[in-house]
């Protein structure tokens, strides 16, 4: 199985062949989420250092009427034949979320939607089935009356079943600035594919992380615990585990930086010395250099100019922005144009 003519390698494998293969060294942040990572990810989320998720969490939470309202108005603002003029008409949604996480942002929203009794259903979608039995497990005990429709598997091929009209607004959400770690091309393929699983009616609600100052940014990547350093380096711990890789995980360390013209957040581990490393499922060696890096994850911070142009690159106009009063962090309601 681990012979180079035996082709069959698992994507996972495939791309960090063509990481490792490459230069410069990369590979990809999308593979940090295995358990451990996952758990590391919600220890990064109560760093102190670690902004964007307490950002989110207040816009919610002082904004969660607005944000419900906003979920549920109804597309034209005259009334319709047979209702009355003055009369405040909310749609049902089916309310899903790409990549739920924990929930704990998502639970202040639909803690206000059923004290409003909006008719709405909650839908969380995500890759891991572990991750969304004890998301549903939590919400059913937290909220009774919620009902919980959760989804395994890849965001496409589920909003693709998802996509015939009932009827209902579908008001998807990817929250977090998740966006961030999409290079800007891949982040409008990223909309552009969710575009067209959309009906006109329904809405897209994006966390984005704003450009801010830089010294605050890099301190959210480089924590004094060393969280973010081990939720890295877990990617080398991954690769020795499911690849057979004899990385030395003391011969790396975590280097985060970022470049303020471009807005992006960088994140390498730099390999402190000469050596090489072999992966036995993919049948090679890979030379390191002293202080080589291997880029791993870019967190892109954005501008409101950045957002207006990714709404429109993607498919969508703008319909209103949820942000605190030092534009620190947006959640943008789109719509599909
Ligand atoms: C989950 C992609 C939003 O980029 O801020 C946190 C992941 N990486 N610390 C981010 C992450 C390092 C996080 N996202």
């Amino acid at each position: 199985m681990h012979s180079s003519s035996s082709p069959e390698l698992t994507q996972f494998a495939e791309d960090v062949l063509r990481g490792l293969s490459s230069t410069p060294k990369q590979l990809s942040s999308r593979y940090f989420y295995d358990d451990e990572g996952s758990r590391l990810f919600m220890e990064i989320m109560k760093l102190p250092e670690y902004y964007p998720t307490r950002a989110e969490l207040k816009i919610f939470t002082e904004q969660k009427a607005d944000i419900c309202d906003a979920f549920t108005e109804r597309r034209h603002p005259c009334p319709q034949p047979g209702e009355e003029a003055d009369k405040d008409v909310r749609v049902p949604i089916d309310l899903i979320e790409l990549g739920a996480g924990d929930g704990t942002k998502t639970a202040v929203l639909i803690e206000h939607l059923l004290a409003t009794g909006v008719d709405f259903t909650y839908q969380p979608i995500d890759i891991s089935q572990e991750a969304n039995d004890a998301l549903e497990a939590r919400f059913k005990d937290k909220f009774p009356d919620l009902r919980i429709d959760p989804h395994t598997g890849d965001y496409f091929k589920v909003l693709g079943s998802l996509k015939s009209d009932n009827g209902r607004r579908k008001v998807i959400m990817f929250l977090g600035s998740n966006i961030g770690n999409f290079l800007r091309d891949n982040a409008v393929a990223f909309f552009g594919s969710l575009r067209e699983v959309m009906n006109e009616n329904d809405r897209l609600f994006v966390g984005f992380d704003m450009q801010k100052d830089p010294r605050t940014i890099v301190a959210a990547y480089d924590d004094k615990q060393g969280v973010t350093s081990a939720f890295n380096l877990n990617l080398l711990t991954r690769i020795n585990r499911e690849l057979g890789g004899d990385f030395d995980l003391d011969k790396f360390s975590h280097y985060a930086q970022y470049r303020p013209m471009e807005c992006a957040a960088r994140s390498f581990l730099i390999s402190r010395e000469k050596q090489t490393v072999t992966i036995a499922a993919l049948n090679r060696s890979f030379s390191f250099d002293q202080w080589e890096p291997i880029f791993m994850e870019i967190s892109q911070k954005y501008t409101h100019a950045m957002i207006d142009e990714l709404s429109g690159d993607g498919g969508f106009e703008i319909s209103r922005e949820f942000y605190n009063d030092e534009d620190f962090y947006i959640d943008s309601l789109w719509r599909p144009i």
